[in-house]
Order: structure tokens, then sequence, then C-alpha cells
């Protein structure tokens, strides 16, 4: 249709087009590898996959003040950000792999064949891994490299041709049979990494499904569970929090598919003699019912991670006289099934709290995101030195002897959970009309009497009591609120909680790191 310019006319233009056009195929090849690799892994074991493998590792290398930062800057969304970058990173080098192959197959390939590398050694770097684990990065890689070097095999080998002798018209560049192949081969592997990645989220969220174990009823039961403030005021936290809604904290990427026929918990270490039980074990013994609310270390002033459950399990020291505990440990060393390790100190878990080896939560078996089949609860001590998930083993110890994964990052070993209180509403920063206006929100001091009263300053003025929602209990939340006439204007509301013992919260301002935030929570509100 159109005469051949010039070369240098057009070359520019085309030149970066082409560009462009390998770049891509670079990175389709990876994606097309990573959707691959992602399946076989969903077949395997979810945590093998190449993504959530090197994702896990970088979590694990990440310096804690760099942790810190993520959870208070992308809070529940820190880990999809993470694994959002690791891809970006893969793709770039995938597009930088794309280029190479444009001149040199073989050492695009290889760049690719690489990045999968270090995938693979990332899945058998993980401390529970198995050699099977490097399979889903193989067939990354295979799948990676052939893509990659089907898709420029299929590209015009050499874009450029010279024009013909006496400068005949061209056939237009996008009819070319090579143009029209390698479009046809990146719409057949875009099609299979769209299909392959769509069948690795669905086989992967039928094994999320809650596994089918009845448990038997509590010999000790808890109390009738209260209707809640929320009733009235639906803008309040709801006294029991349903699973589905539950905060989650963890180093997991993905979530351990435990097999409960499979599953032992062996308490070992310092103990009379080493004891391993089954679930089946677990549930022969006398089980107990409690409220209790847990609550993350990370969790900053005013903050989300924080929940209340009714917990079913097997008393703690039950389970710990079984073996005999011996007079040397001063910490019970927790491994979940990944080989994750926390620490609790053994006098606080033994001194009469009431700590369970818990396998329900909220009347059902617990959620694999929360810990199935068995996990650790105990009331007054954050999650990260007392609520172990996926439970596996306890090993009575010292902490001179061994040390957990948050102490290795310089957390607190002792770190019971300091006495907070909430405003859920109104919200910092709502407007909300002049008059009749409700605040209220929830205050935790487990295991210190829990809260005895709640206090509102409204701009700085004299604290004015609360009214306190029902009593669960001292290891539960308190719901609390204050009617409010409110006149226009710009208004400061401060809360504060006192606990049973008649301690008042420190207004003093501490960062999570390394014992847990403290300081009062003051909102500012406009009235309108
Ligand atoms: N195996 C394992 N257990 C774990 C963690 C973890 O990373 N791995 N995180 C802990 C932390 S920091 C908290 S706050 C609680 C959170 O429990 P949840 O996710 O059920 O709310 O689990 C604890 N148990
Ligand atoms: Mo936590």
């Amino acid at each position: 249709m159109s005469h051949t310019p010039s070369p240098p006319t057009r070359s520019l233009a085309r030149r970066g087009l082409v560009w462009l056009g390998y770049a891509g195929c670079g990175v389709l090849a990876a994606l097309v590898g990573t959707a691959a690799g992602h399946l076989t892994a969903s077949l395997l074991d979810p945590a093998s996959s190449p993504v959530l493998a090197v994702g896990s590792t970088v979590i694990d290398l990440t310096p804690t003040p760099m942790k810190e930062w993520a959870i208070r800057t992308f809070g529940d969304d820190d880990k999809t950000v993470l694994v959002g970058s690791v891809m970006a990173g893969v793709l770039l080098l995938a597009g930088v792999a794309g280029l190479l192959a444009r001149r040199r197959p073989a050492a695009g390939a290889a760049l690719l064949a690489l990045l999968t590398v270090l995938a693979g050694a990332a899945a058998l770097a993980r401390p529970q891994a198995a050699v099977t684990d490097v399979v889903p990065s193989l067939v990354a890689a295979l799948t990676g490299v052939g893509a990659l070097l089907w898709l420029v095999r299929a590209a015009d080998p050499d874009p450029w041709p010279a024009p013909p002798a006496g400068g005949s018209t061209s056939t237009t560049p996008s009819t070319s049979p090579s143009r029209r192949g390698v479009l046809v081969a990146a719409g057949v592997l875009g099609v299979a990494a769209a299909v392959m990645a769509g069948a690795g989220r669905w086989l992967t969220r039928l094994r999320l499904q809650p596994a089918d174990v009845d448990l038997p009823a509590a010999t000790d039961r808890a109390p009738r569970f209260p209707a809640g403030l929320e009733e009235r005021f639906p803008e309040i936290t709801a006294l029991r929090t349903p699973a589905e809604d539950f905060y989650r904290v963890d180093t997991r990427l993905d979530v351990p598919l435990v097999d409960v026929d499979d599953w032992r918990l062996t308490i070992d270490g310092d103990v009379r003699s080493t004891v391993t039980l089954s679930f089946e074990d677990l549930l022969a013994m006398p089980l107990v019912e409690r409220d209790i609310t847990l609550t993350c270390v990370s969790n900053s002033v005013g903050g989300p991670y924080v929940g209340g459950a009714r917990w079913l399990g097997v008393r703690l020291t039950d389970v710990l006289d079984l073996a005999g505990v011996g007079t040397s440990a001063d910490q019970i060393l927790s491994t979940d099934v990944d080989g994750m390790t926390i620490s609790t100190p053994l006098d606080l878990a033994t001194d009469g709290r009431d700590a369970l080896v818990a396998v329900g939560m909220n009347g059902a078996a617990l959620p694999r995101e929360h810990g199935f089949p068995v996990r650790l609860v105990i009331p007054g001590l954050y999650g990260f030195i007392s609520a172990t998930k996926w439970l596996e083993r306890m090993t009575l110890t010292t902490y001179a002897a061994e040390s957990a994964y948050w102490t290795d990052r310089d957390w607190a070993t002792d770190a019971p959970i300091k006495l907070a209180s909430r405003i859920d509403t109104p919200g910092s920063f709502d407007t909300i009309d002049a008059g009749d206006a409700v605040i209220g929100g929830i205050a935790w001091a487990q295991h210190r009497g829990g809260v005895a009263r709640v206090e509102v300053s409204i701009d700085g003025g004299a604290w004015q009591p609360a009214r306190l929602g029902p009593d669960v209990g001292e290891d539960y939340w308190r719901q609390w609120w204050m009617p409010w006439a409110a006149e226009p204007g710009r208004h400061t509301l401060t809360v504060r909680a006192v606990n049973g013992d008649g301690e008042t919260q420190m207004p003093v301002r501490a960062a999570p790191f390394p014992e847990g935030a403290s300081g009062l929570q003051e909102i500012v509100v406009d009235v309108e």
C-alpha cells in the first residue's frame, strides 16, 4: 500500500516498537512460567509456588523496621504489596531477558532460567522444605524458557530486511507471516497463562475450605454469650468477631494445608518423657471453652489487629503435665508445621490463666487461616509470643539455649498486652450532624482485671465516664459508649481505659516495636 520509507526515518519508531515487542515476549514467557509453576504448586504444596517462595524469603529477610513500616503503611495489604513488588521486579528482568533473546536466544533463556533458579532455591531454603518443593520452579523454568524460545522463533528473525533491490513496495508489516506467527503464539500463551493461573487459584481455594471435623462439646462451658452494644449501635465493633472478619497476622503468604489425620503434636525438651498426641488424643482430653480477646503487638493505637472469639481447647497445663515439665526450662518454644517458631514465657503460660491448646473457634473447627487443626491461645500475651497457629511441637527449653523467629528480629520476649481503648464511632475526620450523637468503641485489658472504666475527653476537657457494654470476663474486650450533644465546629475526642487493677491507660506514646504500642487515641471530628 505505502512505499517503503527510507530506513533512517522509520527506524526509530519501529525500533522502539520491536524492542517493546521483545520485552513483551520476555514478560509473557515469565507470566506463563509463573502460572505453570503456581498451578503445579497448588497440586503439590502451595508454599512451594515460585512467587510465594520468593515472597516468604523476602519477608524473612526484611529488617524489622521495614516490616513495621510496611504493616503501618499498607496494613492488611502489606502482603499484596510485597508479592506485587516481587512480581514487578521479576517481570522487569523478564523484559530484559526478552530483549536479550532477540539477538541471542540462549542468553535470554539463561536469564529467565536464573530467575526460576532463585525461586527454586527460596523454596528449598524453607525450614521444612521437601525435595519436591523444587518441582514447581522447574516447571516454571521449562515452561518459561520454552515459551520465550517459541515466541522468539515465531517473531521475524530479521526485523530490518533491506529493501529489495529496485526499491519495490514491501508488504505491510502487520500482515507479514512472522508477525502473525508471533501474535498467534502470544495469544495462545496468554490464554494458557490465564487458564493455569485461574485453575491454580480455584484449586487452592477449594483446598482452603475448612476441614470436615466434628468437635466434642466442652466439659467446662463458657457462660451464655450476651448481646453486644452493636445491636443498638452498629458502628461499634461486634462483641464477638466472626472468624471471617478476624484479623490475620502471620509470616505466611499462603495458608498451610494440614491433613488432620497425619497431624501430631509433640511435647519434648526438658520433660520427663516426650509425648506425641494425635488430634483424636487431644479431643479425648477434657475440653474447655473460653472467651478470649487476641491482640497483635503490631497494632498501633486505635488499630485493627484485635479480635474477640470463643475458643475451645485443652488446657495447656493438662498437655504439659502429660510430658512432665522439668526444672530447667523457662520458655515454651513452639514450632508450627512449617518450622516457624514462637517463644512463650513458661511461668506466665502456666500461672493459672486460661492458656489453651485450641481446636475450635466460635463453635467450629479452627479456620485454616487461624491455625487449623491446633493453635495456642494464651490470654494477656500478645499473639507473637503466645498464639502459635498450625502448632506441631512444644519444646521446653531456655531463652539462653534457643531463640524464636521474632526474638531473632529483636522483638521483646516478655510482652503482656498493654491496656488499650479505641474509638469506633465517629470515625476519624468524619463530618457528623449537630445534635444527639454517640461516641463508642472497645477497650481491652486482658488478664489485668479486665476493663473497669472507660473515659472520654472532649476538646481536652475533663474525663467523662462512658457506659460499658456487657462483661464477658477479664480476658475479653469491653464495648463502651457515651451520648454526646454535638455542637457545630471541629472537635477532638480522646479515650482512655482503666483496668480492674485500677491502672489507667498509659498516655506515653510508644511505637509497636519492640513490645507493643501505647498512648491515647485522639480523633478529630467535624460537626455541622
Ligand atoms: N505459625 C504462626 N503462628 C502465629 C503467627 C505466625 O506468623 N505463624 N503469628 C502470630 C501473631 S504475630 C499473631 S498476632 C497471632 C494472630 O492470630 P490470628 O491470625 O489468628 O489473628 O498469631 C500468632 N501465631
Ligand atoms: Mo502479632
